[in-house]
């Protein structure tokens, strides 16, 4: 491991040369501040190993489930929390508008992660005048779910346990029959061994008059998507994914490939810690236009994770989530209700906000 010490007036400058002199694999591997004849000076040592293998990327699964991945993943986001907290003297609100300091340190309180923060912060600064919602916009995106925006044949629901997969996808069907009487829809449940996911699916597609099916092999998947073309849309029901899996290799073994018209909506619900969500999103990534469906917000009381993860997993939100029933617990994701529920915690639907927090305005 090649080590070197950078010394500097501010840890914004000393981790600049880290980068510029050792590149963006070089780990920090102690900091301190010091004062020299009066001035303060900022150490930081890094190390860089030049065995190390190339950093996984998300396409490369290969060390995955053996220990190795989850622990480099574990180490990286400390020495991503580390560089932040280096870095977070950089954020110096004096430079921002009153606006955009109360707006910026509500997001902070709401646990947007410091990485946001930063971004944001940045994003600010290179765009005077410009407000905290623009900017906010260009890192999440929202496409709200419906046929135009989500014109694929196939349509594939997966997330962790629990997450709210089936239902989901029971809403969007009943959503997209309000919209137009006539659609055409099948649900193919690839979750053939568990009897409750299995039974509600069936139950109500059964009771909307949806076309139900079963597929737990490649061969039956294909007979039923070679014949889907009677139907407007096949809707997919999948069953979550263990420690180890991961989507890529669930929907290959189904013969779901990048020929074939597919669009994944990934849901999420906003409890997990920053680790588990990062592991969640690896697990889930595939190369299928993907969308994010936030579920259970009525359970959360706060959504800066939202925010983060929606701009981590660089995905856009198709639609919100907010109750147990199928009936009036979800709607299609716009800017403003994505907008009105992080920084009013204002449940769509509802006008009152949950606890209104203070001085966001
Ligand atoms: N409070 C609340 N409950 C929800 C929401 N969405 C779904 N649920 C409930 O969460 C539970 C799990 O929902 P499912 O749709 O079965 O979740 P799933 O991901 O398909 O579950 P598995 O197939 O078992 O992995 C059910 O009791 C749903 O009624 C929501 O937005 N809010
Ligand atoms: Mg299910």
């Amino acid at each position: 491991m090649q080590v070197k010490t950078f010394t500097g007036s501010s840890s914004g400058e000393v981790i600049a040369q880290v980068k510029a002199e050792m590149g963006p694999d070089a780990v920090i591997l102690g900091n301190r501040t010091y004062r020299k004849n009066g001035v303060i000076c900022h150490e930081i040592t890094a190390g860089l190993d030049r065995n190390t293998q190339p950093t996984p990327q998300t396409t490369d699964f290969s060390g995955f489930g053996n220990g190795g991945w989850g622990d480099w993943q574990k180490d990286w986001l400390k020495i991503k929390e580390q560089l932040y907290a280096l870095m977070r003297p950089a954020i110096q609100m004096s430079r921002l508008t009153p606006r955009q300091r109360v707006a910026l340190e509500y997001l902070q309180r709401e646990g947007v992660s410091d990485s946001v923060s930063l971004d944001l912060y940045n994003r600010l600064l290179a765009n005077p005048g410009s407000s905290i919602l623009e900017c906010l916009c260009e890192m999440v995106h929202v496409k709200p779910f419906g046929i135009e925006e989500w014109p694929q044949h196939i349509h594939l629901f997966t997330g962790p346990f629990g997450s709210g997969k089936t239902s989901t996808a029971l809403r969007f069907a009943l959503y997209l029959r309000k919209c137009d009487p006539s659609i055409r829809l099948a649900f193919v449940n690839t979750d053939c061994l568990r009897g409750n996911g299995r039974l509600l699916l069936r139950h109500w597609a059964e009771l909307s008059n949806f076309i139900y099916l079963e597929a737990a092999d490649e061969a039956t998947m294909q007979t039923i998507i070679e014949k889907s073309a009677a139907v407007d849309l096949l809707f997919i029901d999948t069953q979550g994914l263990a420690r180890g899996q991961n989507l890529r290799t669930y929907t290959a073994n189904l013969g779901l490939d990048a020929k074939k018209n597919i669009a994944v909506h990934l849901t999420f619900s906003p409890f997990s810690n920053a680790l588990q969500t990062q592991e969640f999103i690896q697990r889930y990534t595939t190369p299928f236009p993907t969308s994010l469906v936030w579920t259970k917000l009525d359970e959360a009381v706060s959504f800066g994770t939202l925010v983060n993860v929606s701009n981590e997993a660089n995905l856009p939100i198709s639609a919100l989530s907010y109750g147990a029933e199928l009936q009036d617990s979800f709607t299609p994701a716009t800017e403003p209700l994505v907008w009105r529920l992080v920084f009013k915690r204002q449940i769509p639907g509802h006008e009152a906000a949950m606890n209104p927090p203070r001085s966001t305005r």
